[in-house]
């Protein structure tokens, strides 16, 4: 059996972000691996499985072309991750490959755990994994191949004589410790980057996974914080940079820094092992002091993205993190004093949030003055308690909607609750934006630190995206 996995382009911002954002997301200035896929891959290959993973996005392929790859390598079945606000432009990506292939279709990922029956409910989808797909999925194609009765592979749903069938639960019981690491062998490693990129190749990797914290807006699913051990992890940082040359590691951990022992002992051994490689996390300013701050800078981290959302404590207090802005002002100035890049994420249009709070908001984060902010719509997820809650008090399940093929809907979330029509708070992000990055002092600081000309022309993209 051999199978393939495809990496569809993304095309789902738009709610999110400024319509020119989203262009910018979406094109070639920002391309990251897909780590469900290639630690999916991994596995397969470990279990004996032939595997080739098509990065349509990366590699900027048509659906045509990807599924002229397909035909030549002819596999069993053809794999898909699907996360929920990616899903309708998966969806093309699936039916225009089943139509030119007619490959099984099997797909997986958080989606399938929230709402697998709708998406199930599209012919052109064979199989759909719920929950972890390490053993699942080789089970599922061994029983394929073997053409096997499907009812016999735990943790799967698929349709028979028309009718939704899901099997037993599959109790997941494999953490990223007891799998190989991403299969990076399999990508285009070359291709990957952001606007902030400064030395290429650069990778994704993950100590840890989930967060035990509880902010209201937040869909990361409770109760599934599980990290690696430090030795685990610096050696997949060896890997990297030893056998694919990475120069920068974007960690994408929700909150890296939750454990400070476990943090510490991370950038010892880089240091000890004499790793040279950029890196950056993402990390809550309450969960920050000098000690870890200046660790990590030894270690070679060169950012920080902040979750920072408001600037007015009543705001955060409903978003459910009541954290002082005085911890935040002081986590970001030590971040700075370190000489380490700061990155401030902001939040607008939270439900009950005020023109009078989202002002605040903008004077905090000037006050700030991190190196980047981003500011985005709030637009509830599932299966957040925020959208949660909106679905209990408007009775529209809207991603349900969506996912059934309404993308229409999905208009009506930016700000819902809030006293912000969509269109007024598209606004004003931009004024959040302007007021930001069209400063003369800002300019002239960034100009500075410039120290390429593709870095140049990647912050000239993003400055004309929010124009
Ligand atoms: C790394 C990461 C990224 C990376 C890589 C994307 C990726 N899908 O791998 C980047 C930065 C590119 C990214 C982008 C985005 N991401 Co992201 N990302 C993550 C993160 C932190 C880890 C994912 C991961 O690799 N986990 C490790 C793997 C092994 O676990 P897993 O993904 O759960 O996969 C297991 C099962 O789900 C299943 N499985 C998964 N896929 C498949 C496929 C098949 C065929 C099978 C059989 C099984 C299977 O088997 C795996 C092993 O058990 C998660 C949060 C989290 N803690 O999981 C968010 C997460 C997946 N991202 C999310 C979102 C919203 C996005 C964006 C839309 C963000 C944006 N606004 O632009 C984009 C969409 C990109 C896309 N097209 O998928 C959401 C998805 C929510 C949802 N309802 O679907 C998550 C859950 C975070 C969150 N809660 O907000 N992301
Ligand atoms: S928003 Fe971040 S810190 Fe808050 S619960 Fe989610 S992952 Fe954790």
């Amino acid at each position: 059996m051999r199978v393939v996995f495809i990496n569809p382009p993304m095309a789902v911002t738009e709610q999110i972000y400024t319509k020119r954002v989203a262009r910018q997301y979406t094109s070639s200035a920002y391309v990251l691996p897909n780590t469900s896929i290639a630690y999916l891959a991994a596995y397969l290959l470990k279990a004996g499985i032939e595997v080739r993973i098509i990065d349509a996005f990366a590699l900027r392929l048509s659906i045509e072309e990807t599924a002229e790859q397909v035909r030549q390598y002819d596999p069993g079945a053809v794999c898909y991750s699907l996360c929920t606000q990616n899903f309708l432009n998966s969806l093309s990506w699936i039916k225009g490959i089943k139509e030119r292939t007619g490959k099984p279709t099997i797909v997986g990922g958080l989606q399938m755990s929230i709402y697998p029956r709708e998406v199930l409910s599209y012919p052109e989808i064979d199989y759909g994994v719920i929950g972890d797909g390490w053993e699942t999925l080789p089970e599922l194609l061994r029983s394929l191949e073997d053409r096997a009765d499907p009812s016999e592979v735990a943790g799967i749903c698929y349709r028979k004589d028309g009718e939704y069938r899901v099997t037993e639960p599959r109790p997941g019981n494999l953490a990223l410790e007891d799998v190989p690491f991403m299969a990076r062998q399999l990508l285009p490693n070359d291709r990957y980057t952001t606007v902030m990129t400064r030395q290429w190749p650069i990778t994704i990797m993950l100590s840890a996974l989930g967060c035990p914290l509880r902010c209201a807006y937040c869909d990361v699913p409770a109760g599934r914080y599980q990290a690696r051990s430090p030795e685990h992890v610096v050696e997949e940082i060896a890997e990297c940079v030893n056998r694919f040359g990475i120069r920068e590691i974007l960690f994408q951990d929700e909150t890296f820094t939750l454990n400070r022992s476990r943090v510490l002992k991370i950038c010892d051994l880089i240091r000890s092992r004499g790793l040279e490689v950029d890196w950056s996390v993402r990390a809550r300013p309450d969960y920050v002091d000098r000690e870890i701050l200046q660790a990590m800078k030894g270690a070679g981290l060169s950012k920080i993205n902040f979750g920072i959302e408001s600037g007015n404590p009543e705001m955060l207090k409903k978003m459910n993190r009541d954290i002082p802005l005085d911890v935040i002002r002081q986590a970001v100035r030590w971040t700075k004093e370190e000489g380490i890049t700061t990155l401030g994420f902001f939040i607008i249009g939270f439900p009950g949030e005020t023109p009078d709070d989202i002002r605040d908001t903008i004077r905090f984060a000037l006050e700030l003055d991190c190196d980047f902010i981003q500011v985005n719509k709030m637009v509830p997820q599932p299966p957040s308690p925020v959208y949660r809650e909106l679905v209990e008090r408007t009775g529209i399940d809207y991603w349900r909607e969506y996912t059934l093929g309404n993308a229409a809907i999905l208009a009506e979330l930016p700000g819902i609750g809030s006293s912000f029509e969509p269109a007024a708070l598209d606004r004003w992000q931009r004024k959040f934006f302007r007021t930001y990055y069209y400063r003369p002092g800002y300019m002239f600081q960034r100009l500075k630190k410039i120290g390429s000309i593709k870095e140049l022309a990647g912050l000239a993209r993003a400055a004309l995206s929010i124009r």
